[in-house]
C-alpha cells in the first residue's frame, strides 16, 4: 500500500494457519475500513466476514509455497518492526527479515500509525518501521531503506551486494520500482483491495465511478511496460535481478506483484516463473508474509463476488 489511512493487512500455514487467521482476519477487516481512513472500526459484517475469507484462503496460499526453507539461526538482534498483514510493502521487509534470519519482533501496527504516540516517533506514520539501536532518530520507515540499513549493518552481502556496480543496479531497480511500477499497481489495485488512494489523483477525487474505472484501467495497462523492463533490463537472463540469488530488489519486485492478483492481472508467462522461483528459493520465509497478503486478497474477492 501506499500512505493514507492504516492500511490493512494479513494472515498464514495449517496449524498456524489457525493461528494466522485471527490477527489476518481482524486485518481484513480493519483493511477494509481503511479506505475511509483511521479511526472508523470495521463494519462487523466485514469482521464477522473476514475470519472465513482468510482462513480459508490461507492454507492454501501457505501450503502451495511451502518450505523447502533451510532454517537459519535466528540471530536475537532487538529489532522491532511495527507492521500491517496485507500490505506488500511491509511484506517484502517481512519476507528479508524473514530469508536473512534476522528474527524481528513484529507488531501489528494497525490503528495505530496514526496515534500521537506513533506520530511522534515517526511523522510519516508509515509502516513497515523498524526499531533499532544506533538510528538517529531509533526508527526507520521505507521498506527498501530498512532492508539496505539491515543489509549493510549485518553484513547481508548475498542480499545486497557490496560491489558499487551490482549495488547500483539493485539500487536502480529498487527506485524504478518505487517511483514507477508501484505508483501504477497502487493506482490498479488500491480501489479493489478497499486502500485509500493518493490525494490529488481520480481515484481520491469526486469523479464519477465510470471516470475512476477508467483510470484504475488506465494504471493497470501501464504496468506491462515497466514490468518489461525488470525482465529485459534488470534480470537481463539471469534467475534474479540479484544474479542466482534473489537480492532485496527481487524481493521488492515480487511482494509488489502479489497485490495484481486482486484484479486479475494476467501476468506474463516470466513472471509467474520468477515468483514462483523466489518462493522457491525462500520458502518458508516468503510464503508465511505472502500468505498474509493473499489472504487478504482472498477475502476481499470473495466479498465483491457476494
Ligand atoms: N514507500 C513506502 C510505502 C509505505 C506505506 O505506504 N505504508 C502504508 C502501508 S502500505 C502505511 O503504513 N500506512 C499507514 C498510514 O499511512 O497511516 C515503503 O515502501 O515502505
Amino acid at each position: 500500500m501506499a500512505k493514507a489511512a492504516t492500511k490493512g493487512t494479513k494472515k498464514a500455514g495449517a496449524k498456524s494457519a489457525a493461528k494466522a487467521a485471527k490477527p489476518a482476519a481482524k486485518a481484513a477487516a480493519k483493511a477494509t475500513t481503511a479506505a475511509k481512513v483511521s479511526a472508523k472500526p470495521a463494519p462487523k459484517a466485514t469482521a464477522k466476514a473476514a475470519p472465513k475469507a482468510t482462513a480459508k484462503a490461507a492454507p492454501k496460499a501457505t501450503a502451495k509455497a511451502a518450505p523447502k526453507a533451510k532454517a537459519k539461526p535466528a540471530k536475537k538482534l532487538g529489532i522491532k518492526l511495527s507492521m500491517l498483514r496485507p500490505s506488500v510493502n511491509n511484506m517484502t521487509v517481512r519476507v528479508f527479515a524473514r530469508a536473512a534470519g534476522l528474527d524481528p519482533a513484529e507488531t501489528d501496527a494497525w490503528g495505530l500509525t496514526r496515534t500521537p504516540e506513533f506520530l511522534a516517533r515517526n511523522p510519516a506514520h508509515l509502516t513497515p518501521m523498524i526499531e533499532d539501536k544506533g538510528l538517529p532518530r531509533g526508527v526507520l520507515w521505507e521498506s527498501c531503506a530498512i532492508m539496505q540499513y539491515l543489509s549493510n549493518k549485518h553484513g547481508l552481502d548475498k542480499f545486497y551486494p557490496k560491489a558499487p556496480a551490482k549495488r547500483a543496479m539493485v539500487d536502480s531497480a529498487m527506485f524504478y520500482l518505487v517511483g514507477t511500477l508501484y505508483p501504477y499497481v497502487a493506482r490498479a489495485t488500491y480501489p479493489a483491495l478497499g486502500f485509500p488512494q493518493y490525494a490529488g489523483e481520480v481515484g481520491h477525487s469526486d469523479a464519477l465511478p465510470d471516470k475512476k474505472s477508467e483510470a484504475q484501467k488506465a494504471a493497470a495497462a501501464a504496468v506491462a511496460e515497466p514490468l518489461e523492463v525488470f525482465h529485459s533490463f534488470f534480470r537481463d537472463g539471469k534467475p534474479f535481478i540479484g544474479g542466482n540469488n534473489p537480492s532485496i530488489a527481487d524481493i521488492r519486485l515480487a511482494a509488489t506483484l502479489e497485490f495484481l492478483a486482486v484484479i486479475d492481472y494476467a501476468l506474463p508467462g516470466w513472471a509467474k516463473d520468477y515468483m514462483a522461483a523466489i518462493e522457491k528459493k525462500l520458502g518458508k520465509a516468503y510464503a508465511e508474509p505472502a500468505g498474509d497478503v493473499r489472504g487478504y486478497i482472498a477475502h476481499v474477492k470473495a466479498q465483491a463476488a457476494s
